[in-house]
């Protein structure tokens, strides 16, 4: 289990021992209440104030779990879902790079009251996942293509879930997941509500350290060569592809013009020299 902590909006701990978790889904879909209820250790509040660009939640790891004598912590990038796909969210995000092998996971949040914003996980996956996987691989040297990142998907607000209906819509959730992501028996969801959220933390708890401690089998896994809507993954696959091709080319040419600049200086001194040591030779022998 992991102990209990801190929130801390817009505001980051400075420690290599940081394992970052990027929170993603639409604004309204309670993103804020889930990774609120988890770093107070179920202790739900009804209300958190709305998210105003980047909230960075951070919750200590217990003694035994830390890599080292370090503070160990886990900080939770909560992205306001209308600015995650504008220039500030560009902000934030670039932030995240920074440090971006120390990403751990990606929980990405859905209202179960709005299918919509279960849907618009492709949008989130192709646009920002990829483009981190994408940085990660220019980072670290990593192929692009070999990176995987784990991905929980949380439906919140399970309190407001008829029970009439509730057969019903998981069904189309379940429908939904497996057309997006071709059927594939790793992918799964948990519900939460804010409301009974303690009886149901340990879902989240267990993703996080396994996250952490690298145990992965378990998990599903994101990253390019998964199957999403393949005509849309083809089409940004190839896109990134050639920004790879083209980071690479960028590359090589400076590369190029560096040599170019020190054969030519190499050329030169010894045109210099041998001229320098003809030019007096010459004068000595036509005097
Ligand atoms: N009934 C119910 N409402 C919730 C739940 N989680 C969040 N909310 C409400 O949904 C609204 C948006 O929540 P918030 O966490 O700010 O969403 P965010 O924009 O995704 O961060 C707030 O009014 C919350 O009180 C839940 O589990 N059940
Ligand atoms: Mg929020």
């Amino acid at each position: 289990m992991i102990k209990g902590s801190s929130h801390v909006t817009n505001k980051t701990k400075c420690s290599s021992k940081s394992h970052k978790f990027l929170v993603l889904g639409d604004s309204q879909c309670g993103k804020t209440s889930l990774i609120d209820c988890f770093c107070r250790d179920g202790t739900s509040i009804q209300k958190v104030p709305q998210t105003v660009g980047c909230d960075i939640h951070v919750k200590e790891l217990q003694d035994q779990q830390k890599t080292s004598d370090s503070d160990d912590f886990i900080e939770f990038w909560d992205i306001s879902g209308e600015i995650v796909f504008g220039e500030m969210g560009r902000v934030y995000l670039k932030a995240l790079e920074k440090d971006i092998s120390s990403l751990k996971g990606i929980i990405f949040c859905f209202d179960i009251t709005n299918i919509k914003s279960l849907l618009h996980i492709r949008k989130y996956l192709e646009e920002l996942v990829l483009e981190l996987i994408l940085q990660r691989s220019l980072v670290t040297g990593e192929q692009f293509d070999d990176i995987n990142i784990p991905l929980l998907i949380v439906g919140n607000k399970q309190d407001l879930l008829e029970e009439e209906t509730e057969f019903n819509k998981i069904g189309t959730i379940n429908d939904n997941l497996n057309s997006i992501f071709d059927h594939n028996p790793k992918i799964k969801y948990l519900f939460f509500s804010n409301k009974w959220f303690s009886s149901q933390s340990k879902g989240l708890d267990d993703f996080v350290q396994d996250c952490i401690s690298g145990n992965t089998s378990n998990l599903f896994m994101y990253g390019p060569k998964q199957e999403l809507y393949p005509h849309d993954r083809f089409k940004n696959y190839t896109k990134r592809k050639l920004s790879l091709i083209s980071k690479d080319i960028k590359k090589a040419r400076l590369y190029i013009s560096v040599k170019m600049i020190h054969y030519y200086t190499l050329f030169t001194a010894l045109i210099c020299t041998f001229k320098g040591n003809e030019d007096p030779q010459m004068h000595v022998n036509q005097r």
